[in-house]
């Protein structure tokens, strides 16, 4: 029997899952979180076991000799090659950086020469804080990504950050590459919920043929994963998002996180895609390693 045309999915379905590993972030302090990977030594085992477990890509947030978030560009030029020197995982440096940081700074970001970055589409309250993206600075960043060759993908904290995406589409026209991929960023204190529900209506208000992953902070970890996959999505997970791994036991690894996440995917017979497959997708050229 075939399915009735009315019950198929509107959203795109690809048969494979791209996984990306946030594996370090600007909030969480080694102190209290040991298994955070903060060296460089940690953050290039970190994406080899990622990579390993199923990771195709991996978002970059570094740290000083103190272990305090820092965007200096040397730093970040030297995290880029040794990155790539050891894993065939695409490189995402973050422009968000730590709410701390300038727009002058968290630009030149694309001066390490990444394949991608992140970019997000408006301000949001996170927390205590505040995560400031005005529109002259996303507009700033997304033509310096066309110029310089550096696929974005679009981080979505809230409902009006699908329509800011919108009007910079409609305004600057296609991303580097040609194709629109979006990170639901789900559940931050002062951003959109992270469940079902507000899932599926971002989703059905994204651009038509862009694809996207999800990810859910903390404890909406799990029911965003559940819902990414059952609407055709992509996923994100590690301990910038998440650091407890279940009630009361905290993350040991990326590892486990990018291993749970790639279990799901294979369930819903969408198993984990390479980093290749994940090129094609994203129209990353690869850049040699
Ligand atoms: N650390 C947050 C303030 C991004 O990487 O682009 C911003 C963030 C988003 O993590
Ligand atoms: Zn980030």
């Amino acid at each position: 029997m075939t399915a009735d045309p009315s019950t198929r999915p509107a959203a795109r379905q690809d048969p494979a899952t791209l996984i990306t590993v946030a594996p370090t972030g600007a909030e969480s302090e080694k102190s209290a979180v040991p298994a955070l990977p903060v060296t460089l030594d940690e953050l290039v085992t970190t994406a080899k076991e990622c990579r390993e477990a199923g990771a195709s890509i991996i978002h970059v947030h570094i740290r000083d000799a103190g272990a305090r978030p820092t965007l200096d560009i040397g730093r970040l030029t030297d995290t880029v090659h040794a990155l790539r020197e050891a894993t065939d995982l695409i490189v995402q440096l973050s422009t968000g950086g730590a709410v701390t940081d300038s727009f002058d700074a968290r630009l030149a970001v694309l001066d390490a020469g990444p394949d991608g970055c992140s970019l997000t589409c408006g301000t949001v309250n996170f927390g205590d804080d505040v995560f400031m993206n005005p529109w002259p600075f996303m507009c700033e960043l997304y033509v310096r990504t066309q110029e310089r060759g550096v696929v974005p993908e679009f981080e979505l904290f809230d409902l009006g950050h699908v329509a800011a995406l919108h009007r910079l589409l409609d305004k600057f026209g296609p991303p580097h590459g040609g194709h629109v991929h979006c990170d639901l960023v789900m559940g931050v204190p002062g951003g959109m919920a992270g469940n079902a529900a507000t899932l599926v209506q971002a989703v059905s208000a994204l651009p038509d043929g862009a694809t996207w992953s999800a990810t859910g902070v903390g404890r909406t970890s799990l029911p965003v994963m559940f819902a990414a996959l059952a609407a055709g999505g992509h996923l994100r997970v590690g301990m910038e998002d998440t650091i407890t791994f279940s009630r009361g036991r905290p993350v040991a690894s990326n590892a486990e996180l990018v291993a749970r996440a790639a279990a799901l995917a294979e369930l819903a017979q969408r198993p984990a895609m390479v980093p290749e497959q994940a090129r094609v997708l994203l129209g990353i050229a690869d850049r040699g390693r």
